[in-house]
């Protein structure tokens, strides 16, 4: 037998009973005797995280005494998920607990199933983020997320009879938060618009004055490390009216503008932005403007409420403001948060009466960004105007870091000083991520090739002017906690079995899953693993009859791609792959059927509401679903299936029930991935193009273990070009595609002629290169079908993937922020308060 982990709180069956029935009564106001899973949900989770505070407060206690540097994780996302069975698994106390709820008449995963997810994000830049909030306390590093309380988080996506989206509010909040602290008396106050006076004393210093005045009411949530008592903060802003309405306006009669002031400063934190990659509508029939105003306040009240908390924080400490970046380190998780850099400049010089240059230098050595993308229409840039108006003081002080980059660049020698400069264009926009560079100790990509085009493209003049040791790479990392342990229970019990050492020894070093390798060899090991899989594609499907009434087989490859919909990531490459396969199928005999792998087709992810291309992306794949799987000739072959309202919790299902996943956007377009380290942590293998993540995954695992297809980076610049000036038929270049794009124009699956749009961003442009693709897709996929016929063979590939997946642990890639960038060391904390 071995230890489900330390247990950080000491706690026995009948303690967790006694406080989960306290709970009901005391909390809740209710009877244990009828109460049903969500009153046990809630009366758990109240249990839990009475725990979590004893933790949470010896750790806050243990840092304001040792004064040690702090980093602060700044990030307008955090994809948290469900809270409870993490909560439980890193205190330890999963069975205890488990037991304690059977006690009382409830099914764990019944309880645990109750729990919202919280959406705060809109996909992998905030799932890393609460990745690596969950490595930070598992590894004992004083860090502390700072981010927006929206009172609602992703929209919930529903999908019409017609197969379109529909955005439906996310009421997250609804049924109160438990794993919520409000902290309402840790307030500030947020200026916006008013004016900026320059003093002219000489010191470049200004008085900002008038305006609007918001409050930022601080939220912890508190993030319990993995098998340890640190447990680190979640500090959410909430924005409130500073007084409940304008009672002059009121007294005056003028009852509408007096709750106005009041609506606007509420509207500041009330919905998360559902778009990523695009800081405008894409489809352009929306003015470039529409809604940016409100956007660009989240940004502000945001920065300007965190470094207040942290100046406080540090100032607290009774240190010398010239020892700001000894104690304290600020990740910019992309550009979001690049306003922190002139506002701790503004902070500095009005405030703190320091010289530009002696602020500068602070500032410089606090900041560390990291580039998320290289799309060109996701790099955010802010029209002039509107930050003149919005924020007057930050405009000058823009206008002051440009002009002064400017003058070391001459003299620096750099040869087209207008490339770096950041206030560009007509009208005049500033580039938020030249800001965010030069504002920064260090700048880093999430994987070896991103980082790679980062110093190369979009950031190559600062690399010249500033030199190539500014910019590195952290390979993105997923929490195995999560996703594989939380997610994959059985699977994590064998590993645990197999490698003859604790969970949380493997859970803390993955390194340590290579011990699974001598296991591929063993006949028996490999029953056990492929009957785990086997187990949760059933438990996919039983999901799936519940939730959804559809009836799905299991015994078939299970085919996955799950991420948000958008022409760089190619769902429209997978769609059509499906398309040709099931006319290939229509013309086979009964005789050449009985060979062909069965396959069953999963996508799940959201569009940006404004995404038109995107949208009918997602119409098209629900109305081919819906005649594959209606027609006798091909329905025991292939199946597909659009599953809505992708999640985190819908991914926990997902992912461990997956044989294969796809990852095919266009070489160079995906800075990294991370549901692909997921995938194959649970031994579904990789079918992929060169790019992002994916290399590294093949880099470790070994080429003969991964599909790889398509163009490789450096060609997709001429193919482009080709397409330009030397555009030939689809008919032509890709017969096969040409059939199935005209087979869906001929109406086969529906759609009257709604589809020509999307269809035609393939016939024109091809942006995203699917007709130079195609072939070697439709090619890898068949060679994924030969492979899996050989059942034992596939398994081998199964284990030794997941046996090479160390390096992909968000552990290490915390670790190596905290060494390489800001300089922080673990901070270790006595258990039991
Ligand atoms: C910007 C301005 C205005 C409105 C919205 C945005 C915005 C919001 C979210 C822009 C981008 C995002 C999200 C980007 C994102 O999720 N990027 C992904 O980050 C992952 C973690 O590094 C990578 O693995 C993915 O490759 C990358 O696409």
């Amino acid at each position: 037998v071995w230890r489900d982990g330390m247990r950080t709180v000491d706690k026995d069956v009948q303690a967790v009973t006694r406080s989960i029935v306290g709970h009901v009564q005391t909390s809740l106001a209710r009877q244990a005797y009828n109460l049903d899973n969500l009153g046990a949900y809630q009366a758990a989770a109240l249990s839990a995280r009475d725990d979590l505070l004893v933790n949470w407060n010896t750790t806050q206690l243990t840092f304001t005494r040792k004064q040690p540097k702090r980093a602060y994780y700044l990030s307008l996302e955090f994809l948290m998920g469900r809270t409870l069975d993490n909560a439980l698994l890193n205190l330890g106390l999963k069975d205890k607990f488990t037991d304690g709820v059977q006690k009382l008449g409830f099914n764990m995963e019944d309880v645990i199933e109750q729990e919202r997810d919280a959406a705060l994000g809109n996909g992998g830049l905030g799932r890393l983020a609460a990745c690596y909030l969950d490595s930070s306390a598992s590894q004992e590093l004083p860090v502390w997320g700072y981010g927006l309380r929206y009172k609602y988080g992703i929209f919930q996506q529903l999908i019409s009879p017609q197969g379109e989206q529909l955005e439906a509010p996310d009421p997250w909040l609804d049924n109160q938060n438990p794993w919520e602290l409000p902290r309402l008396d840790v307030t500030y106050d947020i200026r916006f618009y008013g004016r900026a006076d320059r003093l002219d004393d000489g010191t470049g210093r200004a008085v900002w004055h008038g305006g609007q005045e918001v409050l930022a009411v601080a939220y912890d949530v508190m993030i319990p490390g993995y098998d340890t008592a640190s447990t680190n903060n979640l500090r959410l802003w909430e924005s409130k009216p500073q007084r409940g309405f304008d009672l002059n306006s009121f007294n005056a009669g003028n009852y509408e503008g007096a709750v106005e002031a009041s609506n606007s400063a509420s509207a500041i934190t009330s919905v998360l932005y559902p778009n990523d990659h695009t800081t405008c509508a894409p489809n352009r029939s929306i003015p470039i403007h529409f809604g940016k105003e409100l956007r660009l306040k989240q940004q502000y009240f945001w920065t300007a409420a965190s470094l207040a908390d942290i100046m406080r924080r540090f100032k607290n400490a009774g240190k010398n403001i010239r020892e700001f970046p000894d104690f304290v380190a600020i990740q910019l998780n992309d550009t979001h948060p690049t306003l922190a850099i002139p506002e701790l400049m503004r902070i500095l010089i009005d405030d703190e009466d320091l010289t530009w240059d002696q602020a500068w230098t602070i500032v410089t050595n606090t900041f560390f960004y990291t580039n998320h993308t290289v799309l060109p229409e996701a790099l955010e840039k802010w029209p002039v105007p509107l930050i003149e108006n919005v924020l007057p003081r930050h405009m000058q002080i823009i206008y002051d870091i440009s002009m002064n980059g400017q003058v070391l660049l001459a003299s620096n020698h750099v040869s087209d000083i207008q490339l770096t400069a950041f206030v560009e264009g007509q009208p005049k926009q500033v580039r938020m991520a030249h800001l965010a560079c030069i504002g920064s100790r260090k700048v880093n990509g999430v994987a070896e090739l991103h980082s790679e085009l980062v110093q190369t493209t979009i950031l190559k003049d600062f690399v010249e002017f500033e030199g190539v040791s500014k910019f590195g790479n952290v390979t993105n990392g997923i929490t195995p906690r999560r996703w594989l342990d939380q997610c994959n229970p059985e699977l994590s019990a064998l590993i645990t079995k197999t490698l003859k050492i604790e969970k949380s020894v493997w859970l803390k070093d993955l390194t340590k899953l290579e011990g699974l390798l001598p296991f591929a060899e063993d006949k028996a090991f490999r029953a056990q693993w492929s009957a785990i899989k086997q187990r949760n594609k059933e438990r996919l499907a039983h999901h799936v009859q519940t939730t959804l009434g559809l009836i799905i087989r299991t015994d078939a490859m299970f085919d996955v791609q799950i991420k948000r919909i958008h022409e760089y990531k190619r769902q429209t490459l997978n769609i059509l792959g499906v398309i040709h396969r099931y006319f290939a199928l229509k013309k086979m005999t009964p005789e050449e059927k009985k060979k062909v792998n069965r396959r069953v087709v999963f996508f799940a992810g959201k569009a940006a509401p404004a995404y038109y291309i995107a949208k009918l992306t997602i119409r098209l794949i629900v109305n081919v679903a819906r005649v594959i799987n209606a027609d006798p000739d091909t329905k025991e072959y292939l199946q597909l299936y659009f599953l809505p309202d992708y999640s985190v919790s819908l991914a926990e299902v997902l992912i461990p029930a997956s044989d294969i996943s796809q990852h095919i956007s266009t070489a160079g377009t995906e800075a990294s991935g991370t549901s692909n380290m997921k995938f194959c942590l649970n031994g579904g293998l990789l079918l992929g193009t060169v790019d992002g993540a994916n290399i590294e995954i093949a880099e470790e695992v070994g080429e003969n273990n991964v599909f790889f297809f398509g163009h490789l980076t450096p060609a997709v610049e001429d193919l482009r070009y080709q397409h330009l000036y030397h555009p030939v038929p689809i008919e032509e270049k890709c017969p096969p595609l040409a059939f199935v794009l005209n087979q869906i124009s001929a109406g086969v699956f529906g759609g009257d002629g709604v589809y020509e749009p999307l269809l035609n961003t393939i016939r024109q442009s091809d942006y995203y290169l699917i007709t130079d693709d195609f072939d070697s897709y439709i090619a890898t996929l068949e060679m994924v079908d030969e492979a899996y016929l050989d059942k034992e063979e596939w398994i081998k590939k199964s284990i030794r993937t997941t046996a090479k997946m160390g390096k992909f642990s968000s552990d290490r890639a915390i670790n190596e922020y905290a060494e390489s960038y800001w300089n922080i060391e673990p901070v270790s904390i006595p258990t039991g308060g």
